[in-house]
């Protein structure tokens, strides 16, 4: 048997693929093949269902520490462009998504320099006090780091703070690739990635349902990409806590990493997702994020092994302000046509995968 029959024979008896198989799938340009097998095992758990959200992200600051090569988000203080939201603006934003249907704000910023922990706890109660409905998910694993180092207390501390002021659950973001020597290069001020891990198992342990990401497409390898969803299934074996995968296409407009590299192909694109789907058999769905892919390979990915296209996002800023070509956001009528066009089955889902309506 060649090794992709022995893989597709594993996939089809719902067996677990190793990191030499999945490599060997990436250094393949088989991709209908690996495509065909991923839908075969996305079928199995989602069916013909496609999960999307109506939501909103708030970035409250873009004021960041870190300066991170690959971010052409974050500004240094004082530096032009930089921001910070005052908390009425951030409010006013909730208010109005939740009055336009959303169930879910999405909450991520830079590591700013000043502002304490009972900035953000308030934030999360600003926002629930005034649209009592949404769900907040909000922080990454980089950010509850640097807020427990800020206000000198623990993990766990800072957890339970924030899930008390109403943090529902967290994002995957600041994952990038776990692999060191990666995260030497491109974000050398970043957290290590068995931090990231670390911060992340706290949080599943206390409770919170978290996502993962993989920024890809810039200064890695394939064998990177794989050790990164290793790592990921390990963990996901161990707590459960992961909902989605998400793999983060690199926009490469902006930042420092721009010079030498180009955007991802739609070849690679498709290959991540359904390598992904058919790598981490522990994760139940795989998202398509639009905003870093664009609307048509985010379609097509719906026959590679992807059920979730995340949301209508309304204001996406951190893509965009590394030249991501997507429209800053979509219509929940758009999403459902996009998926319906695909031959799937529109299902508008809550933050925790409940679905609220089948179209
Ligand atoms: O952590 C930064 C990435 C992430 C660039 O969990 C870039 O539901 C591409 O994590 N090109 C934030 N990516 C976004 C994120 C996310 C988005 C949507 C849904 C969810 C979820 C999470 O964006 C950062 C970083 O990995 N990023 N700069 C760039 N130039
Ligand atoms: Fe800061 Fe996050 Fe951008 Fe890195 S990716 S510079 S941590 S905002």
């Amino acid at each position: 048997m060649t090794t992709f029959e022995t893989i597709a024979t594993k996939v089809r008896y719902s067996q677990r693929i190793s990191p030499e198989e999945a490599l060997s799938l990436f250094e393949s340009n088989d991709l209908l093949a690996i495509g065909e097998l991923a839908a075969v095992a996305n079928e199995r758990k989602n069916g013909k269902n496609v999960f999307f959200n109506v939501n909103r992200h708030i970035n409250p600051t873009n004021i960041c520490v870190n300066r991170c090569a690959f971010c052409a988000f974050s500004r240094t203080s004082g530096e032009e462009g930089a921001y910070t939201l005052a908390l009425d603006e951030i409010c006013r934003r909730a208010v109005e998504a939740e009055g336009e249907g959303a169930t879910e704000v999405h909450i991520v910023g830079g590591l700013h320099p000043d502002l304490p922990l009972e900035y953000y706890e308030e934030v999360l109660r600003s926002i629930r006090a005034a649209a009592p409905s949404l769900h907040i998910k909000a922080f990454t694993a980089v950010e509850i780091d640097y807020f427990s180092r800020i206000a000198g207390c623990s993990i766990e501390q800072v957890l339970e703070r924030l899930m008390a002021a109403g943090l529902g659950s967290m994002p995957g973001g600041g994952a990038e690739i776990l692999v060191e020597d990666v995260r030497n290069k491109i974000c050398p001020e970043k957290i290590s990635g068995q931090r990231w891990l670390e911060i992340i198992r706290l949080a599943h342990l206390a409770g919170l349902k978290t996502n993962a990401t993989m920024l890809y497409g810039h200064v890695e390898t394939f064998a990177d990409r794989v050790a990164h969803m290793d790592m990921l299934r390990t963990l996901q074996d161990e707590t459960g806590g992961f909902q989605a995968f998400i793999p983060l296409a690199f926009q490469p407009e902006n930042s420092d990493l721009k010079l030498n590299i180009k955007g991802t192909s739609g070849l690679d694109d498709l290959k991540t997702l359904a390598i992904s789907r058919l790598f981490l058999d522990n994760f139940d769905h795989i998202k398509a994020y639009w905003v870093m892919l664009g609307e048509k390979i985010a379609q097509v990915s719906l026959a590679f092994g992807v059920n979730d296209l995340d949301g209508t996002v309304v204001e996406e800023k951190i893509g965009h302000d590394a030249g991501a070509d997507s429209p800053q956001s979509l219509s929940k009528d758009g999403i459902i046509t996009l998926i319906r066009k695909a031959g799937k089955i529109p299902v508008e889902r809550d933050t925790l995968y409940r679905p609220l309506r089948v179209y």
